[in-house]
């Protein structure tokens, strides 16, 4: 079995999640779930970022003790991926202490093949997003990448030998332009390392909570330095070599594209440095805006996941698990993936009435009440249209080759394009018209059935609550991803159930964006 690691960014944990964080373990569960459907063997990482100076400062703001205030943090986060139905095969956190034994073993092995020296380091610091800035990077006084007020520093610091690495990453990337995706990333980093690298301070003096350097206590590793080894700790790099040997490099780093130059730059650096094997890519996707604003905690408009989920629960009257396969349905579906998406109430609301209740939802109970009406719920035994085998296979060719891209919205839109092919065959067929024409009855509803069957089979990476009811009641039992061949539905007698997305009314959906602006 071929093998396929993919990890997420992992997340500080001095906000709380948030839309934009969740729908990036969103999209690589996404990824991973479509991979273990198409036979990979899969190990797939996210996690918490623990160690920092904003982190020590709000533990500090809090009054509680650093440890307990990540503890507490770490859990909350883990808690909502598991509700996200996030199948991560490890949930890495940076104080966990294997991850901290390897790090140090990073640190002292560079160190000792001359790539860490001490010197002075004179400049400033940004807190919000920990990172180091000069003079003249500096826009209005402020940190130019988040706006963040920033801090002189004056300090000895360890620093990370990276400008020796520019002339072997600059052939690197020139050999492999598909290293970073999308194409205008690639280009930024390309275009940093065209200019030169300068070496990068990895250690810190002024604050304490991280891990320290082994062999000189008084300094605390840079969090980013840290956070970046959690890729090569998740999957054993000290503790299970075969496990290690099995998984790395990592086929996918999935992260945003705020911190490319962190992934794209200084940690291929890091693993020329130690000598291990780059990852194969680094893909980074856009920013989630709120009806067109940045989301940001001083404008108040960041959005729970979980409110908006139970939020969304009681209004639509359908479970809490449902809810969560809506919301990963529309933030795969609405951006194009790779680029900023709009998270916009009124299209969340179109996208559940006019895909999910209208196109799937009610294809699949017309089709059960026709059965009722005309077979008494017993499955039919006749093959499919060929016409339908011939458009499924075109259609799922390019599902397959959207996917292999990560355009998950476009990998959606073919599915969905089955599903309308599906809806129209039955205004074409006019099922109603032949009850008296058995076999035309049976192949009708053979491919409809099947349709059904196999749309949802593709449907799974994103839906994976509501594909798994539908599968069950249709007794599905092969459930990888291929191409449609041979019949699905093992159920001999089929039952009814309530639209699995009824419609929202136009007067329910008023009132709750009325209720959106009053807050
Ligand atoms: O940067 N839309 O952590 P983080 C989409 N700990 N994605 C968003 C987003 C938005 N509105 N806001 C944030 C860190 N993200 C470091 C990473 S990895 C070794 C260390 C994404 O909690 C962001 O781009 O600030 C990043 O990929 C992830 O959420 C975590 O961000």
């Amino acid at each position: 079995m071929e093998k396929f690691y993919i990890t997420t960014a992992i997340y500080y944990v001095n906000s709380k999640p948030h839309i934009g964080s969740v729908s990036e373990a969103i999209a690589a569960d996404v990824i991973a779930r479509y991979k273990r459907l198409s036979n990979f063997d899969v190990f797939f990482s996210t996690g918490t970022d623990e160690h920092s100076q904003k982190i020590e400062a709000k533990a500090k703001e809090l009054g509680i003790d650093p440890q307990r205030f990540v503890d507490e943090a770490a859990s909350l986060w883990r808690n909502i991926f598991d509700k996200f139905n996030i199948s991560y095969s490890r949930f890495i956190r940076t104080s966990d202490s294997d991850h901290m034994e390897v790090v140090k073993d990073f640190f002292t092995k560079m160190y000792e093949n001359g790539d860490i020296y001490l010197s002075t380091y004179e400049g400033w610091y940004c807190v919000r997003d920990e990172t180091f800035l000069k003079d003249s990077e500096l826009v209005d006084g402020k940190c130019p990448h988040c706006g963040g007020e920033v801090q002189k520093l004056s300090e000895d610091n360890y620093f990370f030998r990276l400008s020796k690495y520019r002339d072997a990453l600059l052939n690197f990337y020139l050999e492999n332009p598909q290293f970073v995706e999308p194409e205008s990333r690639y280009n930024e980093l390309l275009n940093i390392l065209k200019s030169g690298l300068q070496d990068i301070s990895v250690s810190r003096k002024s604050f304490k909570f991280g891990i320290h350097v082994p062999f000189d206590e008084d300094h605390t590793i840079y969090v980013w330095y840290d956070a970046l080894i959690n890729y090569v700790s998740a999957v054993g790099y000290l503790t299970d070599k075969d496990k290690f040997n099995k998984y790395w490099p990592a086929d996918l780093h999935l992260i945003g594209k705020d911190i490319t130059r962190f992934h794209g730059i200084v940690w291929p650096a890091m693993l020329m440095s130690v000598g291990l094997p780059l990852p194969k890519k680094i893909f980074a996707h856009g920013f989630w805006n709120l009806e067109g604003m940045k989301m940001s905690k001083s404008l108040g408009n960041v959005v729970d996941p979980i409110d908006f989920v139970e939020n969304f629960s009681k209004l639509s009257n359908i479970s809490f698990e449902k809810s969560v396969d809506v919301l990963r349905y529309y933030l795969s579906r609405e951006a194009i993936f790779g680029l900023d998406g709009d998270f916009r109430m009124e299209s969340f609301f179109r996208r559940y009435n006019s895909d999910l209740a209208n196109d799937y939802g009610n294809l699949i109970n017309r089709t059960l009440n026709m059965l009722a009406k005309y077979k008494n719920l017993e499955v039919p035994s006749y093959s499919v249209d060929p016409e339908f085998v011939a458009f499924s296979k075109e259609k799922f060719a390019s599902f397959e080759e959207s996917f292999e891209k990560y355009g998950l919205s476009f990998a959606l839109d073919r599915v969905f394009e089955i599903i309308s092919y599906l809806n129209n065959y039955i205004q074409v067929k006019e099922p109603w018209k032949h009850t008296n024409d058995i076999n035309t009855l049976n192949t009708v509803l053979s491919t409809l059935l099947e349709g059904i069957a196999y749309a949802t089979i593709l449907l799974q990476p994103f839906m994976p609550n509501v594909t798994k009811f539908v599968l069950d009641e249709f007794g599905v039992e092969r459930r990888n991803i291929s191409e449609y061949n041979g019949k699905l539905v093992k159920k001999n007698v089929l039952k009814l159930f309530e639209p699995i997305f009824p419609r929202l009314e136009k007067e329910t959906i008023e009132l709750e964006k009325k209720g959106e602006t009053k807050e």
